[in-house]
This record gives structure tokens, C-alpha cells and sequence, in this order.
């Protein structure tokens, strides 16, 4: 007899949906892709290693969410003048994308040697792109936006880390997108558990009857390295700072040999998740550091795991 439960999140048949293979242009790795839709059709921004081991951003299109084909030219490259040149010298890296106002913001990690932090740009249509601020210092990185206003405010989770409190996950607000505030912290690791080295933002936070899903990344070290995992966690919807629920259970590890082998092995990591009519949800993650992947889940199940099989939020 079988014991073993359904999973949490089935993955598509056809993964991994998108290689370095599936590329027009010369690069290493495709992977932690933001993914929104878009008229209708479903749009993949994914970070991609060129081969002197530095980052860009390239777009994909699908019309069904699985099957997608690539963009001829990248679209997010290092800015080569301006402001923003200074700081993404070394890459960019792990968009998320969020649907708000009348278009897209877009948060990207950028390099240089002055560290890492996060940029904001914005994009109408995925054919031209407005980068707007710095919208941190160094050392951040994974931030993502609510995909509505909060009493008046943009707010968003960000990733600040100290000796004192690693890699934990913080809310900040904004009223004009440039200078962020108000900030604190909503959840951390714990200890001797999945997530018991770091946590990060994941994908965009989804809006549900009962709070925001979001869905993010945990780390936990071990003897043969770092092993990256997804979880779920439920913010309430009038003040996203109160955890409504954490789920003690990851719902994604790596297991497919594209998750285990690849640029980093053992990793599953997300940037992007496209909730559907029907009550399901589409989440993306990259493999490995290496290729694009897909799977689906309920969304009620979902947000049933973070209210009813939870840990502490810190
Ligand atoms: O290699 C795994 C991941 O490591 C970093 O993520 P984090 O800072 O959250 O641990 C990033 O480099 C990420 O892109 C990468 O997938």
C-alpha cells in the first residue's frame, strides 16, 4: 500500500520548461524568473548567468504558462550610464514582478562592488523599460511589492541581514516607491528547522479571502552544503506585518536530478507565482541555478497549511 500523501505542489510533466538551451543569445544558466501575465498572456523575466559568470534578465512568452519561447535580446543589461551604473556593474539578478497602478514594477537585485541592493523599474508593456530608484542600500536583496496599495502606501518585504538576527524577512512602506520606511520585522528562521539559516521573499503575494499568500525561500546548512526550499506563510490583508500563519512543512524541495545537479546543487527557488480563476495557482522556481521550472497548487490548500499546521513567525 501507498502512504505517501499527494504533494503539495505537482509538478508540470515537462519540466524543466526553459534552458540556456531555449536561449538565441550565449548564456550559462536560466533561472528565479518573475512571471505576471500580460493581455492575457503569461510573461517570464529570467535571470540568466552569461559566461564570465555575471547576470542579466531576459524574457520569455507563453500562452498557456508552460510552454514558453524566448525573447531574441535581453531586456534588463547592466546600465552602462546614468545612476544606476554604478551599481550594477557586477549583474543583475532575480527579478519579481508586480502588477500595481497601470503597469509593472519590477525589483531586480544589482552587483557591483559596492555590494548588493535593489533596484526598481517599471514597464508598461515588456517592450521598454523606466528604471525609477535605488530602493535600497547594500546588503539586500529579494524584496517584493504588495500588488495593492496599503492604506495609501506601497508596501513591501524586504531582506536586511545582521550578525544579531540573520536574513530575516522585514515589512517596509512608501508613499512615492523611492524612500521606503516604517520598517519591521515579520518573520525570521527558526531554529533547527527547514528554514532554521536564512529566509528570503519569494514570489509576489497573492491576495486571497482569508490574507496574502506569499511564498518563500528557506535555507538550511548542512555537512554537503546549503539545501533551498519553498514555503508558505499567510500576512493579514489590512496590516500585511501580522503573520496570520507560518507552515511548520516546506511545500517544495529539490528532488527532480534539474533541482539536485546543476549551478548551485539543491536548490528550488522562486521569484514569481500567477494565481488562476479556477483556484489554482502556477509557481515558478528555478532548478539548481540552472533551469526554469513550474508546478501547480491550491490555493486554499495552500493558505489552509499556513493557518492550521503552523510554526511561530519568530
Ligand atoms: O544559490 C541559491 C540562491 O542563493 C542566493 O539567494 P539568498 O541570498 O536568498 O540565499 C541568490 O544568489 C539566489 O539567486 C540563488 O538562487
Amino acid at each position: 500500500m501507498n502512504h505517501t500523501p499527494p504533494p503539495i505542489v505537482s509538478r508540470y510533466k515537462g519540466n524543466p520548461i526553459l534552458t540556456h538551451e531555449d536561449i538565441p543569445y550565449p548564456v550559462a544558466t536560466v533561472h528565479n524568473a518573475g512571471v505576471t501575465k500580460h493581455n492575457g498572456r503569461y510573461v517570464m523575466l529570467f535571470r540568466s548567468h552569461r559566461e564570465n559568470g555575471r547576470s542579466i534578465l531576459g524574457l520569455a512568452d507563453s500562452a498557456d504558462g508552460f510552454k514558453f519561447v524566448a525573447r531574441e535580446k535581453p531586456f534588463i543589461t547592466p546600465a552602462t550610464d546614468g545612476a544606476f551604473a554604478e551599481y550594477e556593474a557586477y549583474g543583475v539578478e532575480d527579478a519579481r514582478i508586480c502588477a500595481i497602478d497601470d503597469g509593472y514594477l519590477i525589483t531586480y537585485s544589482a552587483y557591483s562592488k559596492h555590494g548588493v541592493r535593489i533596484a526598481l523599474a517599471r514597464t508598461h508593456d515588456f517592450e521598454s523599460l523606466e528604471r525609477i530608484a535605488m530602493i535600497s542600500q547594500a546588503d539586500m536583496r529579494n524584496i517584493v511589492i504588495f500588488p495593492e496599495k496599503i492604506d495609501g502606501r506601497y508596501a513591501r518585504l524586504d531582506r536586511p541581514h545582521s550578525e544579531i538576527s540573520p536574513w530575516s524577512i522585514w515589512i517596509s512602506y512608501s508613499e512615492d516607491l523611492v524612500h521606503w520606511g516604517d520598517s519591521r520585522v515579520v518573520m525570521k528562521p527558526v531554529t533547527y528547522h527547514w528554514d532554521e539559516m536564512k529566509i528570503g521573499p519569494g514570489a509576489t503575494p497573492i491576495k486571497t479571502p482569508r490574507g496574502w499568500l506569499h511564498i518563500y525561500h528557506g535555507v538550511f546548512p548542512t555537512m554537503d552544503g546549503s539545501v533551498y526550499r519553498l514555503g508558505v506563510c499567510l500576512h493579514d490583508l489590512q496590516d500585511p506585518s501580522k503573520v496570520l500563519g507560518v507552515c511548520d512543512r516546506w511545500i517544495l524541495q529539490p528532488e527532480d536530478p534539474w533541482e539536485i545537479t546543476g549551478y548551485v546543487h539543491n536548490v528550488v527557488f522562486t521569484c514569481g507565482a500567477v494565481p488562476e480563476d479556477d483556484g489554482t495557482v502556477k509557481i515558478y522556481w528555478g532548478g539548481a541555478d540552472k533551469v526554469m521550472c513550474v508546478g501547480t497548487a491550491n490555493l486554499a490548500e495552500l493558505v489552509d497549511l499556513c493557518l492550521h499546521d503552523s510554526r511561530p513567525a519568530f
